[in-house]
């Protein structure tokens, strides 16, 4: 039996454009410092063949450093690592796939057409391609089969399958299912799918292996594999990230906002990156995102509080008064059922929440 395992998508040296330029220096450093937490995996776990299937770096024109480091831990791993290199990380000419001195236990697909590594010590033959620019609108896989020669054949592509659009190497079931491979394992995707079977091949992208927006949510890793004799595979998901993003929706209506916030999180934050969105009813006052924000900025290693809070229905009962508080809801009352974007809802609401303060000459807090 054959440990593996089987990852993509670290898209190191990602800009982390959200967050403040020291945090987001932070993240691109813990994220190469994620590489080496893999060696340290890949050793403890008995693991001896590493499947990445690309986009490793964000762009081609990724710093020196971060390849060098890259092939440090790499070569730290006591396994074999096969490389196909993706549409962020396409190999060519001036990239580090050429550029960086890769140890010997890493081998890396360098055309865009199927060849194959051969691994006799376990029977094992290894088929894949690279993207070899931005865009590979040719299916690599189309036409191929594997021999049917006694070995076991694997494949490994950064890809999609059954795409609307072909930019990104598109790989449609039948011929996954035709392919002849045990295992394919893909890239891309940065949402992890369940394992998919088709024909007599299992197929399965892990996603990315570390949440780098609010776009990229919840637990993140990689899959970890056994490889029997037979080329039968079994298959588990690691969670690996250090970090996770989160968006959590919170209804205040009738509650305390920071309480309300508190009671819908999970024990531990600290590490993770939120976005809370406060919906539900609030009175005239509505609430103090700002102030939420700083009672809760060390529960979290960053946090983000949207207000999508509306106005209670009683308050607006007052627009049939005669009075100068009736006029000015009435008004403000058509805009709102006027307004078209969420932004200009928004900017009614906290105006209705000024001109009721003023209008009781009370201070906003
Ligand atoms: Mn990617």
């Amino acid at each position: 039996m054959l440990r593996f395992i089987h990852a993509a998508d670290f898209h190191l040296d990602s800009a982390f454009g959200a967050l403040p330029p020291q945090q987001a220096a932070s993240r691109r450093r813990e994220s190469r410092e994620q590489v080496l937490r893999l060696a340290n995996y890949v050793n403890s776990r008995g693991i001896r063949l590493v499947l990445l299937a690309g986009d490793l770096f964000d762009s081609g024109s990724t710093y020196r450093e971060t390849g060098e480091y890259l092939a440090r831990a790499f070569c730290q791993m006591e396994a074999q690592v096969v490389i196909a290199p993706g549409n962020h990380d396409w190999y060519g000419s001036g990239t580090a796939w050429q550029t960086v001195d890769w140890p010997d236990n890493v081998h890396i697909f360098q055309e865009n057409r199927m060849t194959v590594l051969e691994f006799p010590e376990w029977n094992l033959a290894i088929h894949g391609a690279a993207f070899t620019a931005p865009e590979q609108a040719a299916g690599l896989l189309e036409g191929f089969s594997a021999p049917v020669d006694g070995k076991i054949h694997l494949g490994l592509l950064h890809g999609e399958l059954d795409a609307g659009e072909g930019r990104y190497n598109p790989i449609c079931k039948e011929e996954a299912a035709a392919s002849g491979l045990s295992y394919l394992a893909l890239g891309h995707i940065h949402k992890r799918a369940e394992p998919l079977r088709l024909g007599g091949t299992l197929c399965a992208w892990p996603g990315c292996i570390e949440g780098r927006g609010f776009d990229e949510l919840g637990e993140k890793g990689f899959y970890e594999g056994a490889l029997g004799e037979d080329g039968s595979v079994s298959l588990d998901f690691v969670p690996f990230a250090r970090r996770r993003y989160e968006i959590l929706k919170v209804d205040v209506t009738g509650k305390v906002p920071q309480e309300a916030v508190e009671a819908a999180l999970p024990e531990s934050t600290a590490a993770d990156l939120y976005r809370i969105l406060l919906t539900g009813e609030t009175g005239e006052r509505g609430v103090d995102a700002g102030a939420l924000q700083e009672m809760l900025t060390d529960r979290f290693y960053a946090l983000e509080i949207q207000d999508y809070t509306r106005m209670a229905e009683d308050i607006w009962k007052r627009a049939e008064e005669d009075s100068l508080r009736g006029l000015f809801l009435r008004e403000l009352r058509a805009k709102l059922d006027a307004a078209k974007t969420e932004q200009e809802r928004k900017t009614i609401t906290q105006a209705v929440r000024f001109g009721l303060a003023a209008l009781d000459h009370r201070d906003l807090g």
